[in-house]
């Protein structure tokens, strides 16, 4: 039986005749009643009038009145980790855990993108970056969480109530693959030692399933230049995920909101590329609750222009974020004129985001005006006028809308608004693109930037240095002179007393 009437069909189809995308209906009286229904469920899913108006707010963004003036942010709206008075740190430190001891504080992780860039068909989460240990980001990420729980509950009132709950976006490509990876279930998608490597973990890494959500944002149609809706199939409309700003209607149409409202008061999303997230880090949280910000923002010292970071700046007075994607050269290349050796525009972007709960959730229906950003792609498509596929798409034939997670900043004041400079080395290496090639004797054929072996690199140099400053040697012929030390036993470097004075040659401790 079908799950929709001849009228429903009818007007399904007079909201798209009307928004100029009628022709998606082209071959759906003479699919089959199963590929109906299917083809059904997805178009009722689309408003074909509001991807209309998000078409148009990226073709044509509103006008800003006179030249935009970018400057950097003001010194009221920053503040850095690298020259903030010791006693601050611990205030915020310790504030960040009474918080996360009160159960107030959630996180969100944008995990939605593919690993295109990182040669990885499953999603970036899984990947093994080669560490001792062999665990992946999600399983890092997971034991982060872990033990920042157990930090706070020592110090908690009622410890039962020192919980973090997680709350994980994907989209269509990965939730699939994220949630049997999870479940601890072998994915197609890796090889069977990452699959042997994933065995050996705990189902969700030893945390509580109950505290764990897997949510999906949303996605938005191929669009052809001309403005029309593409077909991947006869009974498929082409689509993508809507771009990690996806998050804020995927938070209200999912459910996350509710799921929060009874007890978050603050909400960490953070990018699951960066191997050195401090997942609910209790600085950042505890700066920006007592700031009282609707939205923070963690950055680094950009590495030089070129690095494909977005940069915090403030444009026409309002807080923004210009991405790497679009900044002219000018812009890119500006020196500070009173420090003419470094950057002007220096506050990098890494996805590493706190929202005040109540902000989130007054955004209501502004989710729909984020103004997505058009990115020129060669996508395969269903040709309505020949009935044939097109996969081998030699030019960019359409658009893809994708919206940013901080094109909402400009809808604040500065004072709604804060900016935490951290350290490069101890909170930021991204995971965005494979090893480069090597050459004969092994070496690479030209230095890794943003890989697997950076991240590897970045994680060991750390444990090092925490180890090291307790006062313990490490001497373990790591091939990158490192030490991976796991979440569970260290989360920013405290709690090594032990190893004082000894010599350490674990690989990992
Ligand atoms: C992102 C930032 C850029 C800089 C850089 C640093 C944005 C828009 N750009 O650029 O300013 O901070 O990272 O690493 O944030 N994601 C989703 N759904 C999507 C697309 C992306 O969840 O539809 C997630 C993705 O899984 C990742 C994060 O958003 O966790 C960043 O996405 P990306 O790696 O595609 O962004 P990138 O590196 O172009």
């Amino acid at each position: 039986m079908p799950e929709f009437t001849p009228a429903e069909v009818q007007s399904l189809k007079a909201s798209y005749d009307e928004a100029g995308q009628g022709h998606v209906f082209t071959y759906f009286d003479s699919l089959a009643l199963p590929e109906q229904k299917a083809f059904f469920e997805q178009l009722q899913k689309i408003d074909p009038a509001r991807v209309n108006k998000l078409r148009e707010l990226a073709l044509n963004p509103p006008k800003e009145d006179g030249e935009a003036v970018l400057e950097p942010l003001p010194d009221s709206a920053n503040a850095s980790i690298l020259d903030s008075k010791p006693e601050d740190i611990q205030r915020w430190y310790d504030l960040g855990l009474e918080l996360i001891g009160k159960g107030e504080v959630a996180v969100v992780l944008l995990a939605g993108g593919q690993g295109t860039r990182l040669g990885s068909k499953a999603p970036k989460g899984c990947f093994d970056i080669q560490l001792p240990s062999h665990k992946s980001l999600f399983q890092i990420q997971a034991e982060r969480i872990i033990k920042v729980q157990k930090l706070a509950a020592e110090r908690a009132a009622d410890p039962a109530k020192a919980v973090i709950p997680w709350f994980i976006m994907t989209s269509g490509p990965t939730r699939g693959p994220t949630e049997k990876f999870f479940k601890k279930e072998r994915l197609d998608e890796l090889t069977d030692e990452e699959n042997d490597n994933r065995a050996k973990g705990e189902p969700y890494f030893g945390l509580d399933p109950a505290n764990v959500t897997i949510f999906e944002q949303g996605v938005l149609p191929c669009i052809t230049n001309d403005g029309k809706f593409m077909l991947a199939s006869k009974d498929k409309v082409a689509v993508a995920p809507d771009g990690n700003g996806g998050l804020y209607k995927a938070l209200q149409d999912e459910g996350v909101l509710d799921k929060m409202r009874a007890s978050i008061k603050h909400v960490h999303a953070y990018c699951v590329d960066n191997s050195l997230a401090k997942v609910a880090d209790p600085v950042f949280i505890g700066f920006a609750a007592e700031k009282k910000v609707k939205i923070a923002t963690e950055v680094v010292r950009k590495r030089d222009a070129q690095e494909s970071v977005g940069l915090i700046l403030q444009k026409n007075g309002r807080p923004d974020v210009v991405e790497y994607s679009e900044i002219d050269e000018a812009t890119r290349q500006a020196l500070d004129p009173k420090q003419p050796t470094i950057l002007k525009f220096r506050a990098a972007n890494i996805v590493n985001h706190y929202y005040s709960f109540a902000y989130l959730d007054s955004m209501g229906d502004a989710v729909n005006r984020l103004p997505p950003h058009i990115a020129r792609k060669k996508i395969p498509y269903f040709d309505v006028d020949t009935g044939a596929a097109v996969a081998d798409v030699k030019a960019p034939n359409g658009i893809k809308l994708e919206q940013f997670v901080f094109d909402n900043f400009k809808w604040l004041d500065l004072p709604e608004f804060a900016c935490f400079e951290v350290r490069r080395e101890e909170e930021f290496s991204p995971l965005k693109n494979a090893d480069p090639a090597r050459a004969a004797d092994g070496s690479f054929a030209k230095p890794p930037e943003d890989s697997p072996t950076t991240s590897r690199k970045h994680i060991k140099e750390q444990g090092r240095r925490w180890a090291e400053a307790a006062g313990a040697t490490v001497d373990n012929g790591d091939a990158d002179g490192g030490l991976e030390v796991s979440p569970l036993t260290s989360y920013g470097g405290e709690g090594l007393e032990s190893f004082k004075g000894q010599v350490i040659s674990q690989l990992t401790i």
